[in-house]
């Protein structure tokens, strides 16, 4: 008999991986892979939407603002309901959503005979991130994590919201670019999944990403130059300054999303910084739903992220929706950063 061609390893789904995951890590129950199978549901609509966006009427503003106070895009709403329906019925395992795009939590748990409510975990999301990129057509994510809440807690408590970083059962990212990608780490490495629309299925793509110790490229919105604060002004000015030692002058690259920005770092490395400003100490990005995520899967990867001055692991929050400055990357740019600043 003549041999044929080996056969292609079937390709591995999100679900596949998860599951041989949980297998690896016996005591895992299996919950984490119903919350991803969600995540990833809402993410695929998601995409779908975007791709019809000019098609559909759901460009443009609705006209409402939401509690940062920014204008509410049409397609901010939509892909914050995909989220809502995809974990409003679903399973008691998700007790409470906190969105971006909502002013208070929304608890979907049932409600149980003693008051408290079904369900283990909240999930924290910024459904689109990015939105005002939608309407060039250019690249948005979605941004989420997942914190175990003490069962049996105070009903509908914030209290016990106000996680920190560290603690994170999980957390990651949806990229709609070309491709749509999905990234995510339990904190066990970060893994990365492409989504084969043919098929509607996210496909293992790269497995335990890394992050260069060190880049070439930095990421910020230089128009707020002015308004940064000297030990922020030094550092750009350091990364802009001709030294062929240290690899400089870097690149600059900002796309207006912070996930692909972010995403980028992945394969060049360097820095992604929103820092804080003049007047605006707190800076305008989203402690649980855009800063702490990211940072714990850019740590996962062997990166770093902070403040300039504190590690956003370490945060403890004292309300759902507080901004934090942030500066993400690889691990020697992030504190190459932290050491301007302090200098002041
Ligand atoms: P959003 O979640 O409301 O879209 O805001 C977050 C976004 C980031 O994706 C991006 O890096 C930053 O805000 C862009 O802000 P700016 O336009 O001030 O540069
Ligand atoms: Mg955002």
């Amino acid at each position: 008999m003549r041999k044929g061609k080996p056969v292609a390893q079937s390709p591995i789904t999100l679900t596949r991986h998860i599951l041989e995951e949980q297998a690896a890590h016996p005591g895992a129950t299996g919950e984490f892979s119903t919350i991803m199978a969600q995540i990833a549901l809402a993410a695929k609509i998601i995409a779908r939407d975007m791709s019809r966006a000019g098609l559909i009427d759901v460009l443009g503003l609705t006209g409402a603002t939401n509690i940062q106070g920014e204008a509410v895009q049409k397609l901010d709403q939509l892909s914050n309901e995909t989220f809502v329906r995809a974990f409003e019925y679903y399973g008691g395992l998700v007790r409470t959503l906190v969105s971006e795009e909502m002013d208070k939590p929304l608890h979907v748990g049932g409600l149980l005979l003693d008051g408290t409510r079904q369900g283990k975990y909240a999930l924290f999301f910024d459904p689109l991130d990015g939105s005002s990129n939608v309407d060039v057509n250019a690249t948005v994510g979605s941004i989420f994590s997942v914190h175990k809440v003490p069962e049996h807690a105070r009903p509908d408590s914030d209290a016990d919201l106000l996680k920190t970083g560290a603690e994170q059962v999980a957390a990651g990212y949806v990229l709609y670019g070309p491709s749509t990608v999905l990234v995510y780490t339990v904190g066990a490495g970060v893994h990365q999944f492409t989504l084969d629309p043919g098929i509607g299925e996210f496909i293992l793509s790269a497995r335990h990403l890394t992050m260069p110790q060190r880049g070439k490229v930095y990421s910020a919105n230089e128009g707020n130059y002015p308004k940064w604060p000297t030990g922020t002004r030094r550092f750009v000015d350091y990364l802009r300054d001709k030294d062929q030692a240290t690899g400089r002058p870097y690149s600059s690259r900002y796309s207006g999303c912070l996930v692909a920005d972010v995403h980028r770092l992945f394969s060049v490395g360097g820095v992604y910084l929103y820092p804080a400003e003049t007047g605006k100490p707190e800076g305008k990005l989203r402690l649980m739903y855009e800063a702490a995520p990211l940072a714990f899967v850019v740590e996962q990867a062997g990166g770093r992220a902070s403040t300039g001055t504190q590690l956003i692991a370490d945060i403890k929050p004292t309300t759902l929706h507080q901004r934090v400055p942030l500066i993400i990357g690889s691990r020697d740019d992030v504190s190459r950063a932290e050491e301007f600043i302090a200098g002041g």
